[in-house]
């Protein structure tokens, strides 16, 4: 094992420290900012870590319940709306606690880089009363991984390890340490502990409360509270990446750093409170502990200076304590106004989610969209998703408007392979059940294309790249009751078209499989590219509508307007354009050439 001193980025240091801690079972649903844990710890060797993807984040908390029962140190990961879905399984597990050590990691979001909201997950500490632990460097990720651990057994609960986008995938030194394997427990027999029902439950709760008091002694105690003396006109309290931006623009204040977001150190606090004049919390998203510190009745600004929206940075925590007065407005200097250009997110070049969105418009469908890389349809040039809700929302939400029965055109729902076996399966049971009047298209591109090109069930290939069973939806899909099923190539746009009008035609829940790799994933796609005749392009703007990124306008004006042109390095000769030519423009290049 190599333990020299090198740089790591916080996913990886919470990989390398989930192994170090001698975790066993570590699973987890991608979604970014978490993804790279997993697939770090895949890394180390199966005779170490038993290491999986689940279908979602509440199968991959309850792996780790089921293996945390069975006396081995187990491991969870998955971004903040991940929680949402493990929570129902979260709120019984903290009564019920653990047997062997358990960390769920959980990285937020703040300024929404690639997510459906920015949720604070210590809101969730809270409600499950889940001590929270708050790294801000990767070498502390690491660390605090196998602090996790000791507090898990030790106080008898799951652990939170809060990440955010900016720890989870900015690089710092990191000094990686040996593995400790920790003797397996085996399974502790205790009913009263291990069964949740309300007799069990009414004798948990006070002990949550109980564990709750020993845990803010620990803190108050705890040199992950770490207190860096200063001035003594103002002090700063702030944790996770805020601390080193706080430490960037006041490298001489007094700082009261966090490592712990719950229970909150109150002691500590008091002592520190007591020892400026003014005191601020500089916290990414909600006023958690500034809210906190009120209660206890301690004078505190936060939120007047420091956003609630978005991610910080050394320039606006510099701006918040400008503002508060304790920094001087820095004169505006003259400086070169760099205008960065936008560049939206676009569909890859012969992504097949192009032609089943225009034909979403041909049949002008109300489309209940779901999450994944087709959600760009909703943008231009498709503009084809009415609706995105959360993963897994589409056949519901699609179900619900048809029982509303005020819509006038036919409802489809889309939604990905992936998110199907995530969330998708229970809905489309129900929507059989209630008998509604849907069209579902399953958009199987074979692969997690959103986050990267993880596997899934549906691509008969685990998280170490082993073969293992492989979901067949027809089946899945006939099993849930549905009558009408077709599996139809997304590249044959006029069979797409076709089968969707069935399905529509059809009375009752009718599923459409669109049948097409990702074009990045497992492999990436380039066959021949396709090239405009300019003679014959009338720069009608059919083939502009499926929003390709290898089409765009010739600068050249023909006859008056301009022409389509196909950028040869970006083309993967998928032929969805010169399928929808009207002129019959578009062709292989070596045909235009002959
Ligand atoms: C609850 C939750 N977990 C994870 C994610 C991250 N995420 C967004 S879309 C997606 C799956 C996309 O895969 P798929 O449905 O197959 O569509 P594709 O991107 O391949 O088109 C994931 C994991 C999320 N947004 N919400």
């Amino acid at each position: 094992m190599n333990t020299k001193l090198r740089p790591m980025m916080g996913n990886e240091a919470i990989a390398q420290g989930a192994w170090e801690a001698g975790v066993r079972v570590a699973s987890a649903y991608p979604g970014t900012p978490s993804t790279e844990i997993l697939e770090n710890i895949a890394k180390y060797p199966e005779t170490d870590i038993f290491a999986q993807w689940a279908t979602n984040e509440k199968v991959a908390l309850d792996v780790a319940s089921g293996a945390s029962f069975s006396g081995v140190r187990s491991f969870v990961a998955m971004k903040h709306v991940g929680l949402n879905v493990a929570s129902d399984t979260l709120m019984s597990q903290t009564y019920i606690g653990i047997n062997g050590g358990m960390v769920i990691a959980v990285c937020d979001d703040p300024g929404i880089h690639s997510s459906q909201n920015e949720q604070d997950t210590r809101m969730y500490s809270r409600l499950a009363m889940v001590p929270t632990l708050e790294p801000s460097d990767a070498q502390e990720a690491l660390d605090f991984v196998k602090l996790g651990y000791e507090l898990s057994e030790e106080f008898d609960t799951p652990v939170i390890l809060r990440s955010t986008t900016r720890l989870s995938h900015t690089r710092s030194l990191v000094q990686p340490g040996k593995r400790f394997t920790p003797k397996p427990l085996g399974f502790l027999e205790d009913p009263t502990k291990n069964v949740m029902i309300p007799g069990h439950s009414r004798l948990r709760h006070p002990k949550l409360l109980e564990r709750e008091s020993k845990l803010k002694a620990y803190f108050d105690s705890s040199d992950i509270i770490r207190w860096d003396k200063g001035n003594s006109d103002y002090g700063v309290i702030t944790l996770g990446p805020s601390f080193t931006y706080v430490k960037e623009v006041l490298p001489d204040a007094s700082v009261l750093k966090l490592g712990a977001s719950y229970p909150l150190p109150e002691q500590r606090i008091r002592e520190f409170c007591n020892s400026v004049k003014r005191v601020f919390v500089v916290e990414e998203l909600e006023p958690v502990v500034e809210n906190e510190m009120r209660g206890m009745g301690l004078e505190v600004e936060g939120k007047k200076y420091f956003s609630r929206l978005g991610e910080f940075s050394p320039e606006t925590v510099r701006a918040g304590f400008e503002n508060a007065g304790i920094l001087q407005n820095r004169k505006k200097k003259v400086s070169v106004q760099i205008k960065p250009v936008v560049r939206p997110p676009v569909l890859c070049a012969g992504c097949s989610h192009m032609s089943t969105f225009l034909v979403m418009n041909s049949v002008d469908a109300r489309v209940a969209g779901d999450i994944g890389c087709y959600t760009l349809a909703a943008v231009e040039p498709l503009s084809a998703i009415d609706t995105t809700v959360a993963m897994g929302s589409s056949i519901a939400n699609a179900a619900g408007m048809a029982k509303a029965g005020t819509e006038t055109k036919p409802i489809v729902a889309t939604i990905g392979d992936s998110t199907f076996l995530h969330s998708g399966i229970p809905p489309l049971i129900d929507a059989v059940y209630n008998n509604v009047d849907i069209t579902v298209l399953l958009l199987d591109n074979k692969i997690v294309a959103m986050t990267g090109g993880q596997n899934h069930p549906g691509t008969g290939i685990t998280l170490r790249g082993e073969k293992t069973h492989k979901v067949v939806y027809e089946e899945m899909v006939r099993a849930t009751g549905v009558k009408w099923v077709k599996t139809v190539d997304s590249y044959d746009i006029g069979a797409m078209l076709r089968t969707i009008r069935e399905a529509i035609a059809f009375k009752g829940v009718a599923v459409v499989i669109s049948d097409r790799p990702c074009v990045l994933d497992p492999v990436r796609l380039k066959g021949e590219p396709m090239e405009v005749n300019a003679l014959a392009c009338t720069g009608c703007q059919s083939c502009m509508n499926l929003g390709c990124p290898a089409l765009s306008w010739s600068d050249e004006l023909f006859e008056g307007h301009h022409k389509v042109k196909i950028s040869a390095s970006g083309c993967i000769g998928c032929s969805m354009c010169a399928q929808v030519c009207p002129t019959d423009c578009i062709k292989p290049a070596a045909k235009i050439a002959l």
